[in-house]
């Protein structure tokens, strides 16, 4: 374990001080990484951190602090601002090459169209998070560093990994501490179109926004073999209740206050977040009266949730991100992977084209279906090929059409187009239209 004693925080009060810039102002004291998933050098950037000098480490270096089960971490101090964890189950850097990635957490403000913006959690500052394009068999090593005052984790969705670095929190680790980089290492497998979210708190996280495409490309892939194509595209399927994400922000403003009164006071408990070391103590707590379940109290934290804006990698029709922007020619196949990051489910359907249903969950599907629209449930990838036969603009949309819209506008939300780049004279051309 890598720690760095410079990077501790002052006190609880500067703990609580942070907290207050980073959701409620958003005056964030770090920067944003703006590169993509990069073969990257783990170099240190403690500049969140700075002039914290002198602070005593919540946990003696060098001692693990996840051996156990249910460790219980959550509540030792709190406060691993600066700690650099490499949870055990997974081969060192003298056994196998990693390529390794850096990747943050962080809260930013995001436009999903002209006039209408909103603060969620990001991976590096944007939504989706980057895209991982990896090899498969190829071993990869990501440094998550967690730069909001929330708890997170990262899930490898449909990736094989070891199960210490599968991302559950409670279940496999505990949460990634504000100011925590914890370490993920596994081997890319198997091929296909994959992701990764956070699950922590997962209604809002993963929804809002923490999610993005994770790609394991294979040397023999059988789809490349039967369709040769040049050109793929990613289309993570988004859908947010706006007005959910800020009160969930505002409420962990305010539940962060409230745990950095406690800890002041030496009153903050196992309980005061739900937390036990097995079922029997939670029964034990709830059959004393000592402890009242948030369940009984009301005050679960997935509350209403009922999604007005919809999108594709980001944006929301008319503002289609130019990589949601299928560009083909005449003769050529293209590839798209869709990957449903939310919680809906989306039905898309291309128009003017009957593409070809090849791989569900990342996995080639034995039996191809020819198809105009394919349903995406939450939770899964679906790829596609499309042939170029049929020049012209066609669109690709949710057919399910209160997802077509922008705060209950049609159109809007979850459209993309499909564009031919070889028409010499279009005789129509698409333009904007806001309300149908
Ligand atoms: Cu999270």
């Amino acid at each position: 374990m890598n720690w760095n004693r410079r990077e501790f925080l002052q006190s609880v009060g500067a703990f609580a001080g942070s907290a207050l810039a980073a959701i409620g102002l958003g005056a964030h004291t770090v920067r944003a990484t703006e590169r993509a998933p990069e073969q990257a050098p783990a170099e240190h950037e403690g500049h969140d951190m700075e002039g914290m000098e002198g602070m005593e480490a919540p946990v003696e270096p060098g001692q693990p602090y996840l051996g156990g089960h249910g460790s219980m971490m959550f509540m030792r101090g709190h406060n691993l601002m600066g700690a650099y964890t490499e949870p055990t189950g997974a081969p060192s850097d003298d056994d196998v090459d990693y390529r390794t990635f850096r990747i943050h957490f962080e809260i930013a403000e995001h436009e999903l169209l002209p006039g209408m913006t909103f603060k969620a959690f990001t991976f590096n500052g944007k939504i989706p998070g980057p895209e991982f394009r990896v090899k498969e068999g190829e071993w990869i090593k990501v440094e998550a560093t967690n730069r909001t005052e929330e708890m997170h984790t990262i899930h490898w969705h449909g990736v094989d990994v070891p199960y210490t670095m599968d991302g559950v929190p409670m279940i496999t680790q505990d949460p990634i501490h504000p100011g925590e980089t914890f370490v993920y290492r596994f081997q890319a497998k198997p091929a296909g179109t994959r992701f990764y979210h956070c699950h922590w708190g997962t209604p809002l996280h993963m929804s809002s926004a923490l999610h993005g495409a994770f790609i394991i490309d294979s040397d023999d892939d059988p789809i490349r073999q039967d369709y040769p194509y040049e050109r793929d595209y990613t289309l993570i399927l988004e859908s947010w209740d706006v007005d959910f994400t800020r009160r969930e922000l505002n409420a962990l403003l305010k539940g962060m206050k409230q745990v950095n009164r406690l800890m002041a006071q030496g009153r903050l408990s196992p309980a005061t977040h739900g937390f036990f070391r097995n079922f029997a103590e939670f029964e034990r707590a709830v059959d004393s009266g000592d402890y009242i379940p948030p369940y009984v109290r009301g005050a679960a934290p997935f509350r209403r949730w009922q999604p007005n804006f919809f999108g594709i990698n980001g944006k929301s029709y008319p503002a289609v991100d130019p990589r949601s922007l299928l560009k083909i020619k005449e003769g050529e196949w293209i590839r798209v992977r869709i990957i449903n990051g939310g919680m809906g489910l989306h039905h898309m359907h291309l128009h003017g084209h009957q593409f070809v249903h090849v791989a569900q969950d990342g996995n080639p599907l034995e039996h191809p279906l020819r198809l105009n629209t394919v349903s995406i449930l939450p939770g899964t990838t679906v790829d596609i090929m499309i042939f170029g036969d049929n020049p012209g603009f066609w669109t690709f949309h949710d057919h399910n059409t209160l997802n077509a819209q922008n705060n209950g506008i049609y159109p809007g939300g979850m459209i993309t187009l499909m564009v031919y780049e070889d028409m010499a004279s279009p005789p129509y051309v698409p333009s904007v239209s806001l309300i149908q």
